[in-house]
């Protein structure tokens, strides 16, 4: 039992994916300040800093880019990862042997990598699980765990917009609201409020954008990003989902070279009834039927061709008759 486990634990280190967002982000504050309030010790990590929308969370600047290397941790646990890669160096580094691991997800694409697996794949947000799980950890529900599970569930669901949206999905919403989380303001700050140089990105992507045969897609090399004088990596999600919207197209993709090494991030969106699940995790990356994504080596161009052939493909093969 995971709950015994954690019971048991002194030190737990908790880890969200790479490129975070926001459910990830939401996902571990909240296991963050869960366990705090069982009086462990926590320190919660992701590869990649949290980005700045989110800083508005309890624990946001206090998440770590690497765990501590004199620590012992009992138990580590995964939130919103969908394989054992997504948790990056954080986990990877750990010295041998490695902690236990529980492994909590929503991705239906989860390789159940943990010794612990909590995967519902109907649930629309890992902090949508974690809105049962955490009260079942023993953990009264606060107002700043509420903004944390919010702010997961708003941007996993677009602000409860994807097929995933169930009933028990808006109970649970409900739920944190009565505790007092702000749908308004988190809905404003982690969905829409975006910061200029992913305004910036969007410009260069949408000025690159082909259409054939259903895939809306656009390609954003590193050096166009750093003429525009875009600093880091901005998200591209707002993109893709953008591109997917345009009526007539059955999958949007983003390709980006990012800033920092040599891979191209791979952002895709699906119109029901097409499936960029299964194309994702033939690229070697994962996610959901409607949204997933993927990491290619370089060059940019191989990538696109890779990525493009291998969608026009799906949309051939998935298209209803
Ligand atoms: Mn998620």
């Amino acid at each position: 039992m995971i709950q015994f486990a954690i019971e048991k634990a002194n030190r737990v280190l908790v880890i969200a994916h790479v490129d975070p967002d926001g459910d990830a982000i939401g996902s571990l504050t909240a296991v963050g300040q869960a366990l705090q309030q069982l009086g462990k010790r926590v320190t919660l990590v992701c590869d990649d800093a949290v980005p700045q929308r989110f800083h508005y969370l309890p624990l946001a600047t206090d998440v770590r880019r690497a765990p501590h290397t004199d620590a012992h941790y009992d138990l580590v646990i995964a939130v919103d990862c969908a394989d054992e890669s997504r948790m990056g160096w954080a986990y990877a580094a750990l010295p041998e042997p490695k902690p236990t691991l529980a492994n909590i997800d929503h991705h239906v694409t989860n390789t159940r990598f943990g010794a612990f697996n909590i995967i519902e794949p109907d649930a629309s947000s890992t902090a949508e699980i974690l809105c049962r799980f955490l009260a079942e950890m023993g953990a009264t529900l606060t107002r700043g765990m509420a903004d944390s599970l919010l702010t997961g569930i708003v941007t996993d669901t677009m602000g409860f917009r994807t097929t995933n949206v169930s009933a028990a999905t808006l109970r649970a919403a409900a739920d944190l609201v009565d505790c007092g989380a702000d749908i308004a303001d988190i809905s404003l700050r982690a969905l829409h409020r975006r910061p200029h140089a992913t305004a910036q990105m969007w410009g260069l992507g949408l000025e690159r954008m082909k259409l054939q045969d259903g895939l809306l897609w656009t390609s954003i090399p590193r050096e166009a990003l750093r003429r525009a004088g875009v600093e880091g990596s901005p998200s591209s999600s707002g993109l893709v989902n953008f591109l997917a919207d345009v009526e007539g197209v059955a999958m949007g993709v983003v390709l980006s070279e990012m800033q920092d090494d040599d891979k191209v991030r791979v952002g895709m969106r699906a119109v029901p009834p097409y499936n960029v699940a299964e194309v994702a995790v033939r690229l070697g990356g994962g996610g959901h039927a409607l949204a997933a994504g993927c990491a290619l080596e370089g060059p940019l161009d191989k990538a696109e061709a890779t990525v493009v052939a291998a969608c026009l493909e799906a949309i051939r093969r998935q298209r209803p008759r």
